[in-house]
């Protein structure tokens, strides 16, 4: 999978790259990371990106001339993704769908955004949450790792299941290591137990009860057995 992330601030992405587990999937060449600088595409010796807006108003906008160059250059790409408020929310299956894709172009804007004519040269405007951040970039970081994570070989099998606390439709249950007490802080007993079985039917109730109390919106959808919906209703 290669990456092209396109950006007014690049210095902002790298490091991001360069620590961990994305570092070491590039350098395992599972997965490849271009940065480049917008402002490299831009026309004039001021190298000018962005202007006042048409109509009126405060703020300015990035100019579609330039980021359309960046976009271009970039290469063939399976999908050329702008980061906005404005795009349809991000979620699993959307990361699942991404990463088996060869190539992302993601598209950070800055200022108030990018003229609104870049829409006919992306596959699609995609937002990580209702919240306005300063620029993209964040955004952009945020799809590639819930992508990378997906691409094979880049995580432990076992890890890149963490993804299953959404294939199952519940948040994650908790998890707990030594020392098995802290400051009067206990571990479930069952936890220590060995009972295999017993560990399993606690983890599974630990997320049921979970997912009700902080994400009542998930249980409505998630596939649950009648006994698990009756096991809610009563004693949960
Ligand atoms: C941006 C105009 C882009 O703020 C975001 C964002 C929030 N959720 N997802 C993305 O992107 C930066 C801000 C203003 C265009």
């Amino acid at each position: 999978m290669k990456y092209t992330i396109l950006t007014l601030f690049p210095e902002l992405i790298r490091p991001w790259t360069e620590e961990s587990i994305l570092k070491k999937a590039i350098q395992r060449g599972l997965i490849g990371v271009e940065v480049r600088d917008i402002r490299a595409y831009a026309a004039n010796k001021h190298k000018t990106v962005d202007d006042t807006p048409y109509g009126g108003g405060a703020g300015m906008v990035m100019r579609v001339d330039v980021v359309v160059r960046a976009i271009e250059d970039a290469g063939p790409a399976d999908e050329v993704i702008l980061l906005t408020p404005a795009g349809v929310p991000f979620h699993q299956r959307l990361a699942e769908e991404l990463a088996q894709k060869q190539h992302l172009v993601l598209v950070c804007g800055r200022y108030e955004g990018i003229d609104a004519r870049v829409e006919h040269f992306v596959t699609r405007e995609i937002s990580i949450g209702d919240y306005v951040l300063m620029g993209g970039e964040l955004a952009a970081l945020v799809i590639l790792e819930a992508t990378a994570r997906l691409v094979p070989g880049v995580i432990k099998e076992a890890e890149s299941h963490r993804q299953d606390s959404f294939a199952t439709g519940l948040l994650d249950h908790p998890h707990y290591t030594r020392p098995p007490e802290f400051r009067g802080l206990g571990v479930p007993e069952v936890l220590i137990s060995g009972h295999h079985a017993k560990i399993a039917e606690w983890r599974r109730k630990e997320a049921l009860r979970r997912t009700r109390l902080r994400r009542p919106d998930l249980l409505e959808k998630a596939p649950l057995s009648p006994e698990e919906r009756a096991w809610l209703e009563q004693e949960g």
